[in-house]
């Protein structure tokens, strides 16, 4: 990966690579700055070695030009997500085990507290991402970990998914066929850059084609829009929730400004939704308004992209399409045997886009994968046609906010450690803006006072903000089947019920 991405990069020294709200730099400005990371980061040595890197910076320049700087000095890049509590920052600095620290000035009082009782150093990107000497780097080969992204899963807090160089440039490469990218596209970035989504699809496939990446500071519907209408972006991809925010502020518009909003959307070569079920309204609403029929694909941390509608040809509202050049995917029974096609069936993947472990996780690493290598995702599809539709998740304890995956069993942990509460029971209600909209009911303890908006505080001191419940309920007792077992799914309908009176 490294090595390509930087000879490619070469060749196009003069030409723009990224524009951040700190200025407008070339492939040239990209390469230099990252060799000045990596030396610093380096330190006189020759090699980091597979050391992590743990970085806490907000989307834009420095942030790439430290993710590139860790590559190239042999490191794991780990991306902190910018919206994370000290809590959440401080666990991932307990399993990661970096060796050092890249922090902002604006981020830097979350993670300072932590880095300090780990000992471990703290760069602040102000003096890291600045003009300085540079040494020889080493030669990183590709079956070497690039980053390590934290995902959550049916089991514990979140896991480190391990994905290399060769990983990364195997997903770049299929998503390079399959939706043509070209040095003269221009792509908007304003998701997270501790996921998949924004890193490989976005971000990396970009700077792999020698185009534009336009880093906008923060999702802002009508900003986007203002951005689009220029007419000048050729590809723009997002989560679900991203496309009905921009539809709501489209609808709150004025008539010229809406046509101007919709005339630059139409310019776009094509827009791509994906990280969560698109709602077939959703799809056909942007339709109407823009012209654009949005290009839905399916995907996952653990193996990049799987499954996708075509960029010509049909693309079918409620499905995902096929499998990705060089992706194969199979539907099982339970048995991990494959299924006829019109059967529902487990999606499985293999081949060079999977990761190829968790972080110091051996047991959850063997157990995702069956004994002739193939990657249990944990979704459910039926191939209708010859394209896949996806039908949920085997485990109604993961959940998806936003386009951001989380544990139910995560979240209940946290809430029960409230002196409050007794006990308590996370689900998932469907949602037209979130997908699933996170929802807890607590069972509390007769002698503490606690309500939905201490329980709410308490959590977000301890959780990311999405993975806070929007609604919290008090009940006596959780409904439990005649094991003993709390039934998610009336637990569910007791908000189903609330918002329909
Ligand atoms: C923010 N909030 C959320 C979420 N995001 N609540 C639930 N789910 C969310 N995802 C909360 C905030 O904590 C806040 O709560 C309130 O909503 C408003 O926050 P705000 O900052 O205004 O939200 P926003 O900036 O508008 O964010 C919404 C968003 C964002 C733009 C949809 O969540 C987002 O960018 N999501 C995409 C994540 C992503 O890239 N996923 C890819 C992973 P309060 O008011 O209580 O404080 S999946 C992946 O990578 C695989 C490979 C794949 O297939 O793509
Ligand atoms: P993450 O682990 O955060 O990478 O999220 C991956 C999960 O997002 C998958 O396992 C699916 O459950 C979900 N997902 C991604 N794309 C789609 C899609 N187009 N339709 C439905 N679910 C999706």
């Amino acid at each position: 990966m490294t090595p390509n991405i930087i000879e490619r990069s070469e060749a196009r020294r003069d030409r723009i690579a990224v524009i951040a709200p700190e200025g407008v730099f070339t492939y040239g400005d990209l390469l230099d700055a990252s060799a000045v990371v990596a030396t610093r980061l380096l330190a006189g040595r020759d090699d980091m070695e597979g050391e992590r890197v743990c970085f806490l910076v907000p989307p834009g320049w420095a942030h790439v030009a430290t993710q590139w700087g860790i590559w190239r000095a042999g490191g794991i890049a780990v991306p902190l997500a910018t919206s994370h509590p000290p809590a959440e920052l401080a666990y991932v600095l307990d399993d990661a085990q970096p060796e050092v620290v890249v922090a902002h000035g604006e981020l830097l009082g979350r993670v300072t507290e932590s880095a300090q009782d780990r000992g471990l150093t703290i760069l602040q990107t102000e003096a890291l991402v600045s003009l300085g000497p540079t040494g020889q780097l080493p030669s990183v080969d590709a079956a070497r970990p690039a980053m390590m992204l934290y995902t959550s899963g049916t089991t514990g807090r979140p896991k480190g998914v391990v994905i290399s160089h060769a990983n990364v440039t195997a997903q770049v490469e299929s998503l390079t066929t399959a939706w043509d990218w070209r040095d003269t596209d221009q792509v908007l970035l304003h998701l997270p850059l501790h996921h998949v989504h924004g890193i490989v699809n976005i971000l990396t496939s970009a700077l792999w084609n020698g185009a534009i990446c336009e880093i906008l500071p923060r999702f802002n519907p009508v900003d986007v829009w203002e951005r689009l209408s220029r007419g000048d972006v050729t590809v723009y991809m997002a989560v679900p929730t991203v496309y009905r925010r921009l539809i709501d502020a489209w609808e709150d518009a004025d008539a010229p400004t809406r046509e101007a909003w919709s005339a630059g959307a139409r310019a776009c070569r094509v827009m791509i939704s994906g990280s969560a079920a698109l709602p077939v309204p959703t799809l056909e609403r942007w339709q109407e308004i823009t012209g654009q029929r949005l290009l839905e694909r399916y995907g996952m941390t653990e193996i990049g992209m799987a499954l996708s509608n075509p960029l010509e040809g049909e693309r079918r509202a409620g499905h995902v399409g096929r499998p990705l050049p060089g992706v194969s995917v199979r539907l099982v029974n339970d048995e991990d045997e494959p299924v006829e096609d019109e059967t529902q069936g487990n999606i499985q993947v293999q081949g060079p886009t999977v990761f190829a472990k968790y972080w110091n996780r051996d047991a959850e690493t063997e157990a995702v994968f069956t004994a002739d290598g193939w990657f249990r995702t944990g979704d459910q599809a039926v191939v209708q046609g010859g394209a896949f539709r996806i039908l949920g998740r085997t485990s109604v304890d993961i959940l998806k906010t936003g386009g951001e995956k989380i544990s139910a069993l995560e979240i209940e942990d946290v809430l029960r450690g409230h002196p409050g509460v007794t006990d308590c029971a996370v689900v998932g209600v469907p949602d037209a803006d979130w997908g699933d909209k996170v929802c807890a009911a607590v069972v509390r303890t007769p002698s503490e006072a606690v309500n939905h908006e201490t329980l709410r505080a308490y959590a977000k001191e301890r959780l990311a903000p999405y993975k806070v419940p929007k609604e919290i309920r008090i009940v006596d007792a959780l409904p439990r089947n005649a094991m003993g077992k709390v039934m998610k799914q009336a637990v569910r309908e007791l908000f189903e019920v609330t918002e329909e009176e």
